[in-house]
């Protein structure tokens, strides 16, 4: 679409609205080390999640090779990220996460 000003015509072009934030995905991946009770910690600390729903997530991992701990913005997800594979190094296990475009 386009608008007419001062016999200028200007588009109105997406790129210069406001846009909804790209969302990525922050995931855990499998290794056969790290302790089962560590990453069932480790989601419901980082990702708010219940035990329930916190080993649901992990035998995922376990069983499928990686799951989806929770959905958020760029900065949030890179914290996420960062956060638990600190926590992972400080206590000696090779965890990994990581974050997908969601
Ligand atoms: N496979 C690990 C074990 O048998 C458990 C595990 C689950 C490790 C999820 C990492 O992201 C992970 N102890």
């Amino acid at each position: 679409p386009a608008f007419q000003e001062d016999h200028t015509t200007v588009m109105d072009r997406q790129s210069e609205r406001v846009q909804p934030p790209k969302m990525y995905r922050v995931v855990l991946l499998n290794d056969d080390f790290t302790p089962m009770e560590f990453v069932v910690m480790v989601i419901q600390e980082y990702f708010h999640h219940d035990q329930e729903r916190a080993t649901r997530i992990m035998l995922q991992v376990h069983l499928e090779g990686k799951g989806v701990c929770g959905v958020y913005t760029k900065d949030v997800a890179l914290t996420k990220v960062q956060q638990v594979v600190d926590r992972a190094r400080e206590s000696g296990h090779p965890l990994q996460c990581t974050m997908e475009e969601a």
